[in-house]
């Protein structure tokens, strides 16, 4: 056998990286970013991808090394274990201790500004939107015309549609009809799961028009294949056009003294 085993594990290494270089390369590498907070996300999944990159490559190119020189039919002679080294296990254990310390510090601020720092309800800046998911859908529900908070009159529904004005926060109230679901918008680096009974705050500033996905990334039945949606960023003028244009369709019919619209108890 010799060098058979060297080369293989050498395939591991060319395979690994290959596989990367190759996916950057033909375009299918993280989905084009769209959102603000994301710019930090995706600089520390670069820097932790680099890191770990460049562990796996001296690793598995150390291991074939010492698989190559020191391969049976050159070196007939059996090997001699040594055990026990002090300054070794501090070493193997400061190193990776220090990284791990080292990247806790350096997401702080990434997940404060996606998972900490709530936008307010009652901002005029920021756009409210609540999702409710369920088996299989997202049904999406609009404050009406004028913006502003939940459940006043006039409110305006779509599913498996969100459209949202460009440049604004937009601040999503979550939530679950049935089981698990995950609130996924890949280009907004946004990912979320919905809970049974939990009104859960998700948030984002989307800086580029255009049109995304919306998936749901947590198995929640045998439909969830199809439980997708479409994000669609757009000026803030074909934003109200948009709204104006679901008010006439949904609202037209209302009597003119409509009654107020039930409170929902779930808020
Ligand atoms: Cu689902």
């Amino acid at each position: 056998m010799g060098k058979f085993w060297s080369l293989l594990f050498l395939m591991v290494l060319l395979f690994g990286v290959g596989v990367f270089v190759w996916g950057a390369a033909a375009g299918i590498w993280l989905p084009p970013l769209a959102s603000e907070a994301g710019i930090g996300i995706d600089r520390l999944f670069m820097f932790i991808l680099w890191l770990t990159g460049v562990v796996f490559i001296a690793t598995e190119g150390a291991m074939f090394w010492f698989l190559w020189k020191y391969n049976s039919e050159s070196n007939p002679k059996p090997a001699r274990f040594v055990h026990g080294s002090h300054t070794l296990e501090v070493v193997w254990t400061i190193l990776p201790a220090a990284t791990l310390l080292f990247i806790a510090i350096y997401q702080m601020n990434a997940w404060a500004e996606s998972k900490m720092r709530v936008p307010k309800d009652d901002d005029p800046n920021v756009v409210v939107l609540e999702i409710r998911a369920r088996q299989f859908e997202w049904r999406v529900r609009y404050p009406g015309i004028h913006g502003g908070k939940l459940g006043q009159p006039g409110e305006l529904f779509t599913v498996n549609d969100i459209h949202v004005p460009v440049n604004k926060m937009v601040l999503v109230h979550l939530k679950s009809e049935d089981v698990l679901h995950s609130f996924f918008l890949p280009n907004m680096r946004v990912k979320q799961d919905a809970v049974p009974g939990m009104n859960i705050p998700v948030w984002f500033r989307p800086v580029e028009e255009g049109t995304y996905d919306l998936a749901c990334s947590q198995l929640c039945g045998w439909g969830h294949y199809k439980m997708m949606g479409r994000l669609t960023v757009e000026s803030e003028s074909d934003y109200r056009a948009f709204l104006e244009d679901l008010d006439r369709k949904q609202n037209a019919t209302m009597p003119p003294a409509a009654p107020k619209v039930a409170e929902d108890k779930s808020e």
